[in-house]
């Protein structure tokens, strides 16, 4: 029997991934920009039972939805299907992100198990090439591959859509949980009525594009600032797409929005610090290194509060260390 484990965590985009050109591939509509981070890991085993019935999913000891283990054997699939195998697996996952409450545990996950995967099947892939496995279990996966900054090439094909990494500015990331429950409308779905109803998408993809190339071109200057003014635009920009849904989808509420507030206070204070939210309630703020404590102290009354830094891009680690 074949194992093999892998450990990946999460990213937060500075420039967002919001809607695909292609479902099948997934190819971004746009490239994006993120960090990924030194917390919030997955830890995922994949054995090969090719005695079993089919494959077997866990999550954080207890046995998957229906849903998430055809999610998770479509992947395998596509493993399988590279690798010239038939061979079920037995995958154990575990999590150490509240699931589905937009701190992106589908981008640690797929990025876990495409290692994990293409390892216990016996694929030899190169980081680009495992950076695009892992884009076809979810797209933000795909940056999740690379350590730190990492900036996604939208591309137009399967080969040239991928992550690498990006030098930038040192920062942390001060993570506000307002609500760790499961969002009401999925990212894909939300993405699908975006692209579908809303009256800005088109708006939003070209300003994308704008914003990624600044973006990189304030990353290699190593400003923060511009930086972070981009992070911040970006997201309310993505966040005006998707509630001119029809019907709408909002998912920030009172709480996140008083953390936007209290960013913008932190900047007339002296204290650059910006603010940016996926597809859920809760509000990522990036400030300089030296500055996280104090923005965290600050934040500390409007929601949970976690600092983190630059972590790994996904890779195989000893089986006694899961
Ligand atoms: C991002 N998000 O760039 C954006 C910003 C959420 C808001 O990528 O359909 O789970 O699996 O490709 O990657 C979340 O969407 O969507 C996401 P699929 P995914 O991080």
């Amino acid at each position: 029997m074949r194992t093999a484990t892998a450990r990946a965590h999460p990213n937060i985009a500075l420039v967002k991934y919001w809607g695909k050109r292609d479902e099948e591939l997934i190819l971004p509509a746009a490239g994006s920009l993120s960090l990924t981070l030194d917390g919030f890991a997955t830890t995922t085993t994949v054995s090969l039972d090719p005695s079993a019935a089919g494959d077997l999913f866990s999550l954080n000891g207890a046995e998957a939805s229906p849903a998430q283990s055809e999610r998770v054997t479509r992947f395998l699939d596509l493993v399988r299907s590279r690798a010239g195998s038939s061979s079920p697996a037995v995958v154990r996952s575990r999590n150490e992100a509240p699931t589905g409450a937009g701190l992106a545990s589908s981008a640690s996950g797929f990025a876990a198990l495409a290692v994990a995967a293409a390892t216990a099947y016996g694929l030899d892939l190169d980081r680009a090439e495992l950076s695009r496995l892992a884009r076809r279990g979810s797209g933000s996966a795909t940056r999740s591959l690379v350590d730190g900054l990492s900036i996604w090439h939208a591309g137009d094909d399967d080969a040239s859509s991928f992550a690498e990494p990006i030098d930038g500015p040192a920062m942390h990331m001060i993570i506000v949980t307002i609500d760790a429950a499961e969002k009401a409308v999925s990212s894909r779905e939300a993405m699908r009525r975006t692209a579908a109803t809303s009256p800005y998408y088109a708006g939003w993809v070209d300003s994308t594009a704008h914003s990624l190339r600044e973006m990189t071109a304030a990353c290699r200057a190593g400003d923060f600032t511009r930086v972070g003014e981009i992070t911040e635009l970006n997201a309310l920009r993505m966040h005006a797409a998707i509630e001119a849904c029809e019907p709408p989808i909002r998912y920030l509420r009172a709480g996140s929005v008083a953390v936007f507030d209290a960013v913008e206070q932190l900047r007339a204070d002296g204290i650059e610090a910006f603010a940016t939210a996926d597809a859920g309630p809760n509000v990522v703020v990036i400030s300089r290194p030296a500055d996280s404590a104090a923005v965290a102290e600050r934040l500390g009354g409007l929601g949970a509060v976690r600092v983190v830094g630059a972590g790994p891009g996904a890779r195989l680690i000893p089986e006694e260390d899961c």
